[in-house]
């Protein structure tokens, strides 16, 4: 039979574990994206010029401007908490990665915060050269010959930035710098997750590089999860 002391201990080790459980914060909003229509077809890309990435694709890729998945889901779309959250007063000490392979960027979607490290990797056996059309940001266009270390960038204002390859025209990416680390990027499942928001208001803005920007205000009170879906229209070109 427990003693006082035992109930007491069990108690306070069932607190602690629903603190872990909320997190400091508690809320969060999860969802879907999807599409409506017919999306434009993607074209094969032609590599041939330049062989030792075309030997890593057996089946030609295709360019990615609009990737979709199973029951209509779209990729590549970055999901945020635009407008009800602090901006961020540090950049995340890791650094985010975008590696050029097979003569594709990877990721090719990159979302990051302002001030957060970029590191650009060259994996393939020629050279690149990674130019990011910035505007509100230095624009930069940096030469990477096959076997030279990466090198790191930042961008400290938020913008959404395409990014070219010089060397190879159907290389694009896009560099989403954000001033909240409050965000996700849509994979085959069209999913997304921010998690751990305190209570209150927030807008939520999903972008899609072709399909352009949806924004959603939600309530978030106490430790709930609301569910925030969008639909997104397809351009049939
Ligand atoms: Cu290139």
């Amino acid at each position: 039979m427990p003693t006082k002391i035992g109930y007491a201990a069990v108690l306070v080790v069932l607190a602690a574990s629903a603190i872990a459980f909320a997190g400091p914060s508690g809320g969060s909003v999860t969802g879907k994206v999807t599409y409506e229509g017919t999306p434009a077809k993607q074209k094969p890309i032609d590599m041939s010029k330049e062989p030792s990435c075309a030997q890593q694709h057996p089946t030609p890729i295709t360019t990615e401007t609009v990737v979709v998945g199973p029951g209509n889901t779209l990729q590549n779309v970055v999901v945020y908490i635009s407008a009800g959250a602090p901006d961020e007063s540090s950049a995340p000490p890791q650094a985010v990665t975008i590696t050029q392979k097979g003569c594709q960027y990877l990721p090719h979607v990159v979302p990051m915060v302002v001030n957060q490290e970029l590191k650009v990797v060259n994996a393939d056996q020629t050279s690149h050269n990674i130019h990011p059309l910035a505007k509100i940001n230095h624009e930069w266009n940096k030469s990477q010959p096959p076997g030279t270390p990466p090198f790191s960038e930042k961008f400290d204002k938020p913008e959404f930035i395409p990014v070219k390859c010089n060397v190879h025209p159907w290389m694009h990416s896009t560099f989403v710098v954000l001033k909240t680390s409050r965000f996700a990027v849509t994979g085959e499942t069209g999913g997304f997750t921010l998690p751990n928001l305190p209570p209150g208001k927030y807008t939520v803005t999903a972008w899609h590089e072709s399909y352009g920007e949806q924004t959603q205000d939600v309530t978030i009170a106490g430790s709930e999860t609301k569910s925030v879906n969008f639909v997104f229209k397809a351009k049939p070109y």
